[in-house]
C-alpha cells in the first residue's frame, strides 16, 4: 500500500530526530550514517517487510540483516516506530543493562536478527539466511517464499569478506537476497574517495548480481528499486542508494552540516553541529525530542493491520498446506525446533587405528542420511578435510538446485564461516563446515561472533598438529589450539562456556565427538582431527560405552593402583603416551593415562570429578602437538608439558615425531627425569 511521500518523509525524519538523540543523550554513538539510511529503512519496515509482531520468530518472515552496527541507533528507531522497543529504551541507549546495546544484539523478539559491529559479517550472514531458504524452500516449497534483506555500507563494501559472499551470493543466483549499499561516500576517517576508486556497480555485475542505482533518500525511488528486486528471479540484487551522511544536520545558524565525516561516530554537538537547531530542521521538539509523531504512529500501526492481513492468507495456505503434507509438516517443526531425529551413535561402524578425520567421514556418512536438514561445507578441501564422507552421500548446492546438502565455499574460510553463521540463524537446519585446522585462523572473527551468538555451528578442523608433514610449517598447527581453546574458557551471556572444543583421541571418541556436537544447540562447537592414523585406545569392556565419558571433557582412560604418575593428552597424543606408559610399566612406574579432549568442559565438571581423575598434588605430565601452554591448565604448576615450542617443519611426519620427541620413548625419557 503506497503511502504519501510527505507522510513518509516525516517517519524517515523522526528516525533521524531519535537516532541523533540516542547519540546526544549517551554522549556516543554514530549519527551520521543513521541519518542518511533512515528513508531506506523505513520504506523497508512500513511498505514491504513482512513479519509477524505477535510471533516474531514465525518461520516464514522476511528477514533483515544489518551490517553496520554502529548504525544500530537507525535501527533501533525503526523498530521503536514498530514497537519492538519504547521511548524509554531509546534513552537508556548504551547504558548498563539496557536493550539497546551499542551495538545491535541478536534478538529476534525484538526484530534485530543478528549481532553487528564487525563491518563485513552481517551482510555474509544474510547470505547463509538466503542459502538455509533456498534449501528449506527446495524441501518445504512455498512455505519459505521470504526475503532476505540486508544493509551495507562502505565498510562492509571494503571488507575483503564482501569479495567471497558477493561472489557465492552471484555463483548461486541468490534472488532471495536483497542487498541496500548505503553509498554516503564517508567513513570514518576519511572520504570513501580517498580508500576506494572502485566501480562497485560493476563488481557486482561481474559476480552476477542485478545492480540498480537510485537517490538513496528518494522514497519513490527505493519503492521501485525494492519492486524491481522482489521482481527479479534469479539473481541477487545489490541496490546502490546514494545517500546524504548525516542527512537533516545544520550548525547553529541554521546551515547545512551535511556530508561530513566528524557525523559519523560522535553527537551532533561534539561534531560541531547544533543538535537543537538540527531536532528543529526535523521538525523535531528539542526539548522533548523522544517522541514518534502520531501521523507516524499511524502510519505505522496501518502497517500493522496490513500486516495482520497479509499473515491471514500466508497462516491459511501453510493450514492447507500442513493439512495437504502431513509428514513434512512434521519435519518442518522438527527442523525449526532444532530437535535431532534418533540417531544410533553406538552403531556406527569405525575403522580401527584409523585418523580421526577418517572417522569424522564415517559419522558424516551416517549423518548425511540420518539428519535431513543438515547441511556440510567446505572451504574446497572437501576430500582433505573428509566433509566427503557427507559429501558423497548428497550432492553440492548449485545455482536454481538446492536439493543437495553440500555447500562448496570455494576457498574463503571466513566467509564459510559466516555464512554456516547464517544459515544458523535462519534457522531450520543443522551446519558443519570444514578445512584445516591451521586455517581456522582466518575464521576466528566469525568464531568469535557465533559465541556470542551462541549459534550451534559444527567447526571441523582436520590436520590438527604438526603431522601434517612434508607440507611444512605454513600448514602445520601449533599455537591454533591454544588460541581457540580460549573460546572455552570465556562464558557467554547465558553463564556457559562460549564454546565446546573437541579434540577425540581415536577413532570411537571421534564418534562421541561427533554425538556431543551434534547435541550441543547451545554453542559453537570445535571437533579437531587428525590427519594421521592413530592407534586405538585400550579398553576394559567396551570402547565406545568407555569413550562417552569425553562428555565430562577428561577421563581415565586405564590407570594403575595409586598410580606414580598421570599422563594427560588430547588428541593422537594420548595413543603416544600409552606407549610411553607401557614402557614405564616395565620399568616398574605405576601410571594412569587421562584423555582431556575438552578442558573447558573438564572444568566444569563437579570438583570431586575432577579430582577423581587429577587428584591436586598428583605428579602429571603433560603432551601436547600444540604449545605447551595448551595443557598447562590441566597439567598444573609442580607438572610438566612436552609441547611443540616453534613452528614445525617440512619433513614426514614420522621423522618428525622422531625430531621433535613426540614418541613413546621419549614420554619414558621425560617422564623418568620428571619423576627423578
Ligand atoms: C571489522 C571492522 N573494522 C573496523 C570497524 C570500526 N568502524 C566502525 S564504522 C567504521 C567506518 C565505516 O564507514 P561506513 O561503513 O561508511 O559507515 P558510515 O560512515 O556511513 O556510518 C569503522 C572503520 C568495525 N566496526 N569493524
Amino acid at each position: 500500500m503506497m503511502n504519501n511521500i510527505n507522510l513518509m518523509n516525516k517517519a524517515a525524519n523522526n528516525i533521524r530526530i531519535l537516532a541523533a538523540s540516542m547519540v546526544e543523550k549517551a554522549k556516543s554513538g554514530h549519527p551520521g550514517g543513521a541519518m542518511g539510511g533512515a528513508d531506506f529503512i523505513n520504506v523497508l519496515f512500513s511498505e514491504f517487510l513482512v513479519y509477524d509482531p505477535e510471533n516474531p520468530s514465525w518461520e516464514g518472515r522476511d528477514r533483515y540483516f544489518q551490517d553496520p552496527g554502529h548504525m544500530s541507533p537507525m535501527l533501533y528507531s525503526v523498530l521503536a516506530l514498530a514497537g519492538k522497543y519504547s521511548m524509554d529504551d531509546l534513552q537508556n541507549f548504551r547504558q548498563w543493562g539496557s536493550v539497546t546495546p551499542g551495538h545491535p544484539e541478536l534478538n529476534v523478539a525484538r526484530g534485530i536478527e543478528n549481532t553487528s559491529g564487525p563491518l563485513g559479517q552481517g551482510h555474509t550472514y544474510a547470505v547463509g539466511a538466503a542459502i538455509a531458504a533456498k534449501f528449506l524452500k527446495a524441501r518445504l516449497g512455498d512455505q519459505m517464499n521470504h526475503t532476505i534483506y540486508t544493509y551495507i555500507s562502505d565498510g562492509g563494501v571494503q571488507e575483503e569478506i564482501s569479495q567471497g559472499s558477493g561472489r557465492i551470493a552471484g555463483t548461486l543466483g541468490l534472488d532471495n537476497l536483497i542487498m541496500f549499499y548505503d553509498a554516503n561516500q564517508v567513513q570514518l576517517s576519511t572520504k570513501v574517495e580517498v580508500v576506494d576508486a572502485e566501480n562497485v556497480a560493476m563488481k557486482y555485475e561481474a559476480w552476477g548480481w542485478k545492480v540498480i542505482k537510485i537517490n538513496g533518500n528518494d522514497v519513490a525511488e527505493i519503492r521501485y528499486a525494492l519492486n524491481e528486486a522482489k521482481a527479479e528471479t534469479k539473481r541477487p540484487t545489490l541496490i546502490i542508494g546514494n545517500t546524504i551522511m548525516g542527512k537533516g544536520i545544520v550548525d547553529e545558524q541554521g546551515a547545512n552540516f551535511e556530508g561530513k565525516v566528524s557525523t559519523h561516530g560522535q553527537p551532533l554537538s561534539g561534531a560541531g553541529a547544533s543538535f537543537v537547531e538540527t531536532v528543529k530542521n526535523l521538525g523535531g521538539n528539542p526539548d522533548d525530542p523522544f517522541q514518534i509523531f502520531p501521523e507516524v504512529k499511524e502510519l505505522y500501526a496501518k502497517r500493522a493491520e496490513e500486516l495482520k492481513e497479509i499473515l491471514a492468507q500466508r497462516y491459511a495456505a501453510k493450514d492447507a498446506w500442513v493439512k495437504a503434507n502431513p509428514g513434512l509438516a512434521a519435519k518442518m517443526t522438527r527442523w525449526f525446533s532444532g530437535a535431532l531425529p534418533e540417531i544410533d551413535w553406538k552403531a556406527v561402524q569405525q575403522k580401527p587405528n584409523a585418523a580421526t578425520r577418517a572417522a569424522s567421514a564415517t559419522v558424516l556418512g551416517m549423518l548425511a542420511e540420518t539428519v535431513d536438514n543438515m547441511v556440510c561445507c567446505s572451504a574446497d578441501l572437501s576430500n582433505s578435510d573428509k566433509t566427503d564422507g557427507f559429501l558423497k552421500k548428497t550432492h553440492a548446492f548449485e545455482c536454481g538446485d538446492f536439493s543437495g546438502s553440500f555447500f562448496q565455499a570455494g576457498v574463503s574460510e571466513l566467509t564459510m564461516a559466516c555464512i554456516c553463521i547464517g544459515m544458523s540463524l535462519h534457522g531450520g537446519v543443522i551446519v558443519a563446515c570444514g578445512t584445516f585446522f591451521v586455517f581456522s585462523d582466518y575464521m576466528k572473527p566469525a568464531v568469535r561472533m557465533a559465541a556470542l551468538m551462541e549459534q550451534p555451528v559444527k567447526f571441523i578442523w582436520t590436520h590438527d598438529a604438526f603431522r601434517v608433514g612434508e607440507d611444512g610449517p605454513t600448514h602445520e598447527p601449533v599455537e591454533q589450539e591454544a588460541q581457540i581453546r580460549l573460546m572455552e574458557k570465556i562464558k557467554n551471556h547465558h553463564g556457559k562456556n562460549a564454546m565446546l572444543v573437541l579434540r577425540p583421541a581415536d577413532v570411537t571418541e571421534t564418534t562421541v565427538a561427533w554425538k556431543m556436537a551434534m547435541e550441543n544447540r547451545n554453542c559453537p562447537t570445535a571437533l579437531i582431527f587428525s590427519r594421521q592414523g592413530i592407534k586405538d585406545l585400550p579398553a576394559k569392556t567396551n570402547r565406545y560405552d568407555e569413550a562417552l565419558q569425553a562428555y565430562k571433557g577428561a577421563y581415565i582412560v586405564e590407570s594403575d593402583v595409586r598410580p606414580d604418575v598421570i599422563l594427560v593428552a588430547s588428541g593422537s597424543e594420548v595413543s603416544t603416551l600409552e606407549e610411553g606408559a607401557e614402557l614405564l610399566r616395565a620399568d616398574g612406574i605405576k601410571v594412569r593415562v587421562v584423555s582431556a579432549p575438552s578442558e573447558g568442559l573438564f572444568r566444569a565438571q563437579s570438583k570431586d570429578y575432577q579430582e577423581s581423575v587429577i587428584p591436586t598434588g598428583s605428579k602429571v605430565f603433560g603432551m601436547t602437538a600444540g604449545l605447551p601452554v595448551t595443557l598447562e591448565g590441566l597439567v598444573g604448576a609442580n607438572g610438566k608439558v612436552w609441547g611443540l615450542e616453534s613452528f614445525g617443519f617440512s619433513a614426514p611426519y614420522k621423522v618428525l615425531d622422531e625430531k621433535l620427541g613426540f614418541t613413546g620413548s621419549n614420554v619414558y625419557k621425560q617422564v623418568k627425569d620428571f619423576l627423578s
